[in-house]
């Protein structure tokens, strides 16, 4: 009845596949990090096993109904009435599945992005919450549906299946009805998403400049101009490493910051640019993604409406820290490509601000010949000679 060859090398391959996982991690769990690696796929291997020792007592447990239903019928009863049986376990699983979508919203929901801190951030949890709404309405009837109907229309002896190929109707209400909702939904984020990367409108806003590279965020704010010099991949350095122009007037004032200071409630222009691979700009309080690309610039605007210390109060966390990740798995420092975001008043910003320091340091200015010294003169020459 149960063929154990083929079931017993089954079970064996299936085995010998968890432990290859198991093995191969633990070899190459050389440094500490790979340890956790290995702990990640220990995880899997064990879930994978207990799956499959799930799967074997299902089947076991058919095959003892199986053997009952036989013994029944050799005794001249009537057997298990499977029909039956099957349709009570479409109810059962129809009523643990609405109850596991109900847990995970219970359980898991309270885990999702705290109030948004931007202005379109709000409009774009206001079509999150409306797309939601509706899909969960269409999840909760159409299950209801599909397992509702498994269960009443189930295999009767007194009743023959009524044959029902096509209805044109049908067909049209179930075609019509979602591309109207959907026309509607992508809409709305059309319109949207035009005031996000608006580029007509730019005064008034802070141009910041957020450069991605291999594992790090480089900030650039503009000086008293408001504006940020050029810039050209030909001329990065040691001590230029954005290549900036020094041929542009708009460059002499721009300055470097590690942390990304924002006033409240001003229009932010972030333009972002890359340097090696592409990387992401992810501010997920501001609802904020955008990727930067190596020789495409990118830019995202938007506007802060919280401040850090509005937010601390919000979720009664005093360390909480807004954050600028890098969302795009861009090599092996990936995870530690993040530094801090800070919305602070008017009047705190305009004195970071001025402590902010210059991006063109003395060495920089040393480099490009701005400073008349002998010993800089010499520097020049000997670098002239070396590149000789
Ligand atoms: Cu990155």
């Amino acid at each position: 009845m149960i063929k154990y060859k083929r079931t017993g090398s089954l079970i064996a391959a299936l085995m010998l596949s968890g432990t290859q996982l198991v093995m191969a991690d633990t070899a190459a769990a050389a440094t500490p990090a790979a340890d956790a690696n290995a702990d990640m796929w220990m995880g899997v291997a064990y879930y994978t096993l207990l799956f499959l020792l799930a799967c074997i007592a299902v089947a076991i447990i058919g095959k003892i109904l199986k053997v009952y239903d036989l013994t029944l019928k050799l005794q001249g009863k009537k057997g298990i009435k499977w029909n039956n049986f099957m349709g009570s376990l479409y109810l059962a699983f129809l009523i643990a599945g609405l109850y596991g979508a109900y847990w995970s919203f219970t359980v898991q929901g309270n885990m999702i992005l705290p109030e948004s801190a931007s202005v379109h951030g709000v409009k774009i949890d206001e079509m999150m919450a409306i797309t939601f709404g509706i899909t969960v309405v269409v999840f909760v009837i159409t299950q209801i549906l599909l397992f509702g109907f498994a269960f009443k229309y189930k295999g009767s002896d007194d009743r023959k299946a009524y044959f029902y190929p096509h209805n044109n109707t049908i067909e049209k209400i179930w075609t019509v009805i979602p591309a109207i909702v959907l026309t509607v939904l992508v809409v709305f984020g059309f319109f949207t998403w035009k005031t996000i990367t608006n580029s007509t409108d730019v005064k008034g806003d802070i141009n910041i400049e957020v450069t991605g590279h291999q594992f790090a965020w480089e900030l650039r704010y503009p000086g008293k101009d408001g504006k940020l010099g050029p810039k050209n991949f030909h001329l990065i350095t040691a001590n230029n490493k954005l290549g900036i122009n020094y041929q542009s007037q708009d460059s002499f004032d721009d300055l470097r910051a590690d942390t990304m200071v924002l006033p409240l409630n001003a229009s932010i222009r972030l333009n972002i640019t890359a340097q090696d691979v592409i990387h992401s700009v992810f501010m997920p309080h501001f609802r904020l993604q955008l990727n930067a690309v190596p020789g495409l610039p990118t830019f995202f605007k938007f506007v802060p409406t919280i401040t850090t210390e509005g937010m601390r109060q919000r979720l009664a966390d005093p360390k909480f820290e807004y954050k600028l990740y890098c969302a795009k798995i861009c090599g092996g420092g990936h995870y530690n490509m993040q530094i801090i975001v800070r919305v602070v008043s008017q009047a705190e910003y305009q004195k970071w601000i001025l402590q902010q320091k210059p991006y063109l340091t003395d060495d920089l200015k040393k480099d490009l010949k701005l400073v008349n010294t002998s010993t800089t003169t010499a520097g020049a020459q000997n670098k002239i000679a070396l590149n000789n």
